[in-house]
């Protein structure tokens, strides 16, 4: 069966951040340290999905998705990270777990959507090796309570960004400019991947992916300059994240840096067989070679599509140009490919009827689940299509100035209101049942 799904995270939306024993993540940290986030916005309320996640299950059965793709809040479960569990934090996931499949959506929970429990920060985070195995235990101990009624995992989500924006340009939690010095935090969070796949296996999972943010790289010209840049990038962004878990070997990274922190065995983890890979994609990225900030490649920017309100190009043949070279460099080793997010932001506002016609949206997304359909009849093995997001939340360093959802939300009021696109895409989906 197709899964057509929303997709959510837990710091995104759950808000309730001091509830039921929640531990301290890095995204609290981060967001309450002034000037770090567009006008000094908080995940601290978000939707208040913990509170009304009723309201937006009731909204997913009437869309008439079959899957819901959301987070589950490491400090929730572990306030430390590791030792004490907490029970509430458990029975919330419990709770959302049964509320889902009683309205006949199959959940698809993350288990690191970026909010590591502060005290492991406070260890170092993902530059520490340990974390790996704190992962693989905090794998365990949710799989142990969910794993009889949760029909698919993934293990992390967007190790690139997560590494990228949190701990080498600093743009997110935990806030850290390491650059390239970063790259261990790629290999912890795969170890980490690969651990917590033999956990939850161990547990009773049934399927288990990993979620990669990929961009096909386009190269500013054919110059060799160019060609020898946009091979770095591509290296960095997709490979550096793909190659290991598909073939079991990291990438030529003499461009970008060296991984010196690879023991022996851990490809071998890290490698071990999956039931899907999960793709998160937004826009193809342009680049050159480098200019003088110590990079080795410059992004160009993309012009001459229409853009997004975050100002990213829409390109919906993008999307099939990345499934297909995906079936093309990895052949046979690629497993089955569940697009785990697609989705893009505009700036929403209610007309005086207090409807929300965002046409913009809707062919964003009618271009991209065409362009699926292409890619798989052209042989790539796609299962799946979840739209980012089910809500408009909370936006990490854009705090909630982008809007990314089908159902509108009133921050003052936790009013929701679906938009337009929610109402095309329950259509769509009427027609594919
Ligand atoms: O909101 C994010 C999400 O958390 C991860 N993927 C991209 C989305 C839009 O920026």
């Amino acid at each position: 069966m197709f899964l057509w799904g929303t997709a959510t995270a837990g710091y995104q939306i759950e808000g309730a951040v001091k509830d039921d024993g929640r531990g301290a993540s890095v995204w609290d940290t981060f967001a309450h340290e002034p000037g770090r986030i567009r006008d000094g916005h908080t995940g601290d309320v978000a939707c208040d999905h913990y509170h009304r996640w009723p309201e937006d299950v009731a909204l997913m059965a009437d869309l008439g998705v079959n899957a819901y793709r959301f987070s589950i809040a490491w400090p929730r479960v572990l306030p430390q990270g590791t030792g004490r569990v907490e029970p509430r934090g458990l029975d919330f996931y419990d709770r959302l777990v049964d509320g889902l499949l009683a309205a006949g959506v199959a959940p698809v929970p993350t288990l690191f959507h970026w909010d590591l429990p502060q005290a492991l920060q406070d260890m170092g985070g993902w530059m520490n090796r340990d974390i790996s195995y704190y992962f693989a235990d905090y794998a365990a101990i949710v799989a142990e309570r969910l794993a009889d009624r949760v029909p698919m995992w993934i293990t992390l989500n967007e190790p690139f960004v997560h590494m990228a924006f949190g701990y080498g340009m600093g743009i997110h939690a935990p806030g850290q400019t390491l650059l390239f010095d970063a790259l261990p935090v790629a290999h912890h969070q795969l170890l980490g991947h690969g651990l917590a796949v033999q956990a939850l296996r161990a547990a009773g999972a049934r399927q288990v992916l990993i979620t990669n943010n990929c961009t096909p790289v386009w190269p500013a010209s054919e110059e060799a300059a160019d060609l020898a840049a946009a091979d770095a990038y591509d290296t960095l962004h997709n490979r550096l994240f793909n190659d290991p878990i598909l073939l079991g070997e990291y990438p030529d990274l003499k461009a970008i840096g060296a991984m010196d922190v690879v023991r022996d065995g851990d490809l071998a983890v890290i490698s071990a067989p999956l039931d899907g890979l999960g793709i998160n994609y937004y826009n193809p990225t342009r680049i050159g070679a480098p200019t003088d900030d110590g990079l080795p490649f410059t992004d160009h920017g993309i012009t001459g599509y229409p853009t997004t309100a975050f100002g990213w190009p829409v390109v919906p043949d993008g999307l099939r140009e990345l499934l297909t070279g995906l079936r093309a460099r990895y052949g046979t080793a690629l497993p089955p490919v569940y697009v785990t997010e697609n989705g893009c932001s505009q700036d929403d506002v209610p007309g005086p009827d207090g409807t929300i016609d965002d046409q913009g949206r809707i062919a964003f997304l009618d271009g991209h689940i065409r362009a699926v359909e292409q890619a798989a009849a052209e042989g790539v093995d796609v299962r799946g299509y979840f739209v980012w997001s089910l809500l408009d939340n909370f936006e990490w360093a854009e705090g909630y100035h982008q809007r990314f959802g089908l159902v509108h939300v009133d921050f003052a009021t936790q009013r929701r209101t679906p938009k337009a696109s929610y109402t095309w895409l329950r259509d769509l989906l009427a027609t594919k049942r």
